[in-house]
């Protein structure tokens, strides 16, 4: 940290006062050079610098990220069990972590190391023909008349236009845009400085020579997903023959459950018609009495999904004890998303949720092909990556939902339908679910691949799907 004196002098210097909230904002930021940034930019009448000077401070847009402007109070219905009083504060310091975390991966390869501070070249003669480096976030991201591609960048001091030219490579990856994920430009900033002309656009992404961990002793582990307990489409006859099967398999050591283990209450209108199980504590009783039934020496994992009885913001907390009580004791819960070791094999779960919006936003991507979507999460480093659609993120000082650092298998589940991927050494597996196609799906055309597990040797990180419906 800064101390307070030393910003306020560097302003006096420039023959300016300033605001204790622009000395407490630098302060914060741990950078003193943004003094001459922002005093660069404070207009010639203005002799107190506000917060509204710093480059990058007005907005428009839906959800907070590095801006500060006073949001809607919400006096009932903010809170969480794990705290009382969110406020757009925690927002700020989410999306900062979120920027800082993942623009360190970027400035770990040399071609971004040396990126600049868009709010210090922004309008800046200086910078005119330049090759330049940004790395920031995503503000907007839409196409131009002529069908050229045009990209709001944010950083924590300030914002710009980024034009990737329809014509060039990197045109392609740039449709890929989505609003939230963090990447870097190379290219030359436009003579009026309105417009940066992108040459080049990197991803965080996982590294050429990652090399995945492999276990050194015998094991197997299966990863399954959406059991739906409770739910009148639950598969209860595959899962007899999943279980007996497990009592034959002796080298399997561990079960991975990413989410949705009961159908839950509530969760869409009139649940209550394809429910067989209508109390929660029962749809938890219910599926307990299965883990019971699998074989002792298995440890079994489970994470929340969406329709558990947890809170749907992300990251979303381990099941609470009021629900875990009939539950073996070889039984771990974690959160969504969690990350676990077996046998030094790294494994990051989370249950998906963020596919339907991710689906929504990339062309090209669809519920049937979603380790595809798995691939573009890790690219991007993010699980969550955009705010304000359908996933709920819960703010606080740290970006939990940043992938880092990089798992050996990345298991998800909330679309129902398997996919397997390898990518860049990373094993990504969706198995699928234990529950029927349901009348909403059947709406939504999906066409569920219900009643398979995956199987992967830890030894190898080799894959084999098993399906117990046939
Ligand atoms: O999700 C089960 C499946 O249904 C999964 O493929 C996502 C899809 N789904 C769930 N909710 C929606 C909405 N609101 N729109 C579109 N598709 C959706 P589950 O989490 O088990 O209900
Ligand atoms: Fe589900
Ligand atoms: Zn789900």
């Amino acid at each position: 940290m800064q101390r307070p004196q030393e910003i306020v002098l560097g302003f006096l210097d420039r023959g300016l006062q300033v605001h204790p909230d622009v000395v407490s904002y630098i302060a914060e930021q741990d950078d003193l050079s943004l003094i001459s940034v922002i005093a660069d930019t404070v207009p010639p009448y203005a002799t107190v610098v506000m917060m509204e000077h710093i480059p990058g401070f007005t907005r428009e847009r839906d959800g907070m990220r590095f801006l500060t402007e006073a949001p809607v109070d919400v006096i009932y219905g903010a809170s969480s069990h794990e705290n009382n009083g969110v406020d757009y504060r925690d927002f700020i310091h989410y999306f900062r972590d979120r920027y800082n975390r993942l623009s360190s991966i970027l400035r770990m390869r040399k071609t971004y190391a040396g990126a600049m501070p868009i709010g210090g070249i922004a309008k800046n003669s200086r910078y005119y023909n330049m090759e330049i480096v940004l790395i920031g976030m995503v503000m907007e991201v839409r196409n131009t008349v002529k069908g050229h591609r045009m990209a709001m960048l944010e950083d924590p001091t300030g914002m710009i236009n980024i034009l990737f030219n329809k014509d060039r490579d990197e045109f392609a990856e740039a449709e890929r845009l989505i609003p939230d994920e963090v990447i870097a430009v190379t290219g030359q900033l436009s003579s009026d400085g309105n417009i940066f002309f992108a040459n080049s656009l990197a991803r965080p992404d996982i590294p050429l020579n990652n090399a995945p961990f492999r276990s050194k002793t015998p094991g197997k582990a299966v990863f399954i997903s959406d059991v739906h307990v409770g739910s009148d489409t639950f598969l209860g006859e595959a899962w007899e023959k999943f279980s007996a099967w497990l009592h034959e398999q002796p080298e399997i050591g561990y079960l991975l459950i990413a989410g949705d283990v009961v159908d839950g209450i509530g969760i869409y209108p009139d649940q209550e018609n394809e429910l067989t199980i209508q109390n929660i504590y029962g749809q938890y009783a219910a599926f307990g009495d299965m883990l019971r039934r699998l074989p002792p020496h298995i440890q079994i994992v489970v994470s929340p999904g969406n329709h558990d009885a947890v809170r749907a913001a992300e990251p979303q907390p381990a099941l609470p004890p009021q629900f875990c009580e009939n539950l073996p004791d070889n039984v771990i819960m974690v959160e969504n998303p969690a990350v676990v070791k077996l046998q030094g094999v790294s494994v990051l779960m989370y249950h998906g949720k963020s596919f339907d919006d991710m689906i929504g936003l990339l062309p090209g991507a669809s519920y049937t092909r979603v380790d595809e979507v798995m691939v573009e999460m890790l690219k991007r480093r993010h699980l969550t990556c955009t705010y304000g659609e359908r996933t709920p993120i819960y703010a606080s000082r740290e970006d939990r939902l940043v992938i880092d650092p990089i798992p050996e298998i990345f298991h998800t589940g909330h679309v129902h339908i398997s996919g397997i991927t390898k990518y860049r050494g990373v094993l990504a597996i969706n198995a699928g679910t234990w529950q029927s196609q349901t009348a909403f799906q059947k709406q939504m055309n999906i066409m569920p691949t219900p009643a398979r597990a995956i199987i992967v040797d830890l030894e190898t990180l080799e894959p084999e799907v098993i399906d117990f419906q046939e």
